[in-house]
């Protein structure tokens, strides 16, 4: 599986003092409860990849890092364009606490200054909550920054049966029982992040302390899988309030095996003949009337295909490239004329040479009846065969996608304003 193209994370100039800060997610394979929950899917990613993507998404890290001591969780994290620490057998066993991984880490790392360790339990986390609580860190001159959540719960003290002992209430007075908007409630640690700087961590065996700060986290991004046992309720939970990435602005679509089902009609007059779905290019117009650029990808060594997709180019008024054996570097040569990363970008193929793309792609789809690589390397795969509407699938698949980013980043801006 191919690493994601590592594009410079950090781009928003913090007054950070030349720092280096990498976010760090700590993913083992043998964790207790659900097998391999940290890479089981969650709403279509890998539990792994809500936070990641909002880590790097943030563009506040220098590196953005996952240490496992497995291979598979390994491989997931990669694809979401995380660096990997493998982790020794001494601090990957059940009692081995997250201080110590992190300590190994940064002895290995030496040129990290400051650790943000985030939890994948909490796949509701944003851009937006670690670039304000950065900002707290690095500009503020804290030594550590964790998140927080607001709970409005009351406290009564546990007695043993048979002691005779009477509870007592903790932090209310119940004859002055205070309506829930009349009190402000408290401040939870809700375990998603985790800030400090590395000599807090080797000082003091912690992750808080020295001059320490918290960020508030609104209820409903404060997700905990530990204890949301139930995964589909989960599910909704980040369907309505996870991250959901910049979005695509280009689509690249493999003409042959995508639009065409592969049946080559011959004609009396001696002239072949292909056909397309209207639903498919329907499909791509949509995706043109939403701003996401269209460019199909023909073949260059098969005239039939070729032909076709000259149609397309004047129906479509889109840019065609013809490819063929290096397809990868066809490909990467229009992103970077229009200067895009993988993850700006959705493609669309359903052969075995078509898998890096697909893995690499921000969103990937593959047609019902594409090979078996391809299948395993998107992340989408349609009902549809390939020109019977397969595209149109796609397209709308991406559509949503897009129209959830967009409506987040709006709301990402009004958090900023509002910090
Ligand atoms: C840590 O660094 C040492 C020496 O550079 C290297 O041998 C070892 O493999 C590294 N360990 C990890 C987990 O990366
Ligand atoms: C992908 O599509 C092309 C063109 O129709 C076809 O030749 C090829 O066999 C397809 N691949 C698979 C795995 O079906
Ligand atoms: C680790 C931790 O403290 N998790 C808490 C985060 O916040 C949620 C929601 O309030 C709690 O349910 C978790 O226990």
């Amino acid at each position: 599986m191919a690493e994601r193209n590592q594009v410079p994370l950090k781009e928003n100039g913090l007054q950070d003092g030349g720092r280096h800060v990498v976010a760090l997610v700590l993913a083992r394979g043998g964790s207790k409860g659900i097998k391999l929950k940290n890479i089981k899917p969650l709403a279509g990613l890998p539990l792994l990849g809500w936070v990641l993507r909002a880590a790097i998404d943030s563009d506040m890290f220098d590196s953005v890092w996952v240490s496992t001591d497995h291979d598979e969780i390994e491989k997931v994290a990669k694809t979401w364009g995380a660096k990997v620490h493998r982790r020794s057998p001494e601090v990957s066993k059940d009692s081995s606490s997250s201080v110590e991984t992190i300590q190994e880490f940064l002895r290995n790392n030496t040129e990290v200054d400051m650790v943000c360790h985030i939890q994948a339990t909490s796949p509701c986390l944003h851009p937006s909550h670690l670039q304000n609580a950065l900002k707290i860190i690095m500009e503020d001159g804290y030594d550590s920054v964790f998140s927080v959540v607001r709970r409005h719960e009351f406290h009564w003290k546990e007695v043993k049966k048979g002691s005779g002992e009477m509870t007592k209430p903790i932090n209310l007075v119940p004859a002055l029982r205070p309506r829930r908007q009349d009190w402000d409630g408290e401040l939870h640690e809700n375990g998603s992040f985790y800030i400090s700087r590395r000599d807090l961590i080797f000082k003091e065996n912690s992750l808080q302390g020295g001059k320490v700060a918290y960020f508030e986290m609104e209820p409903e991004h404060s997700v905990d899988i530990d204890v949301d046992i139930d995964w589909p309720l989960a599910e909704q939970r980040v369907l309505r309030y996870g991250y959901f990435g910049r979005g695509v602005s280009l689509i690249f679509c493999r003409v042959s095996g995508c639009l065409t089902d592969g049946r080559v009609f011959l004609s009396v007059s001696g002239e072949d003949m292909v056909c397309v779905h209207s639903r498919d290019t329907t499909g791509l117009r949509m995706l043109q009337n939403d701003g996401v650029e269209v460019v199909l990808l023909s073949s260059r060594d098969d005239p039939v295909t070729q032909s076709l997709s000259g149609k397309l180019r004047t129906m479509l008024s889109c840019e065609v490239v013809d490819v063929g054996d290096e397809l990868l570097k066809d490909v990467q040569a229009v992103m970077e004329q229009r200067k895009l990363s993988w993850k700006n970008v959705a493609y669309m193929g359903n052969d075995t040479s078509d898998a890096t793309c697909l893995n690499l792609a921000g969103l990937s789809g593959v047609p019902a009846d594409a090979s078996k690589e391809a299948s395993n390397a998107a992340s989408f795969a349609c009902r549809q065969a390939a020109g019977m509407g397969a595209l149109r699938e796609f397209a709308e698949h991406i559509l949503q996608q897009t129209e959830k980013a967009k409506t987040q980043m709006k709301q990402d801006r009004i958090d900023r304003i509002n910090f």
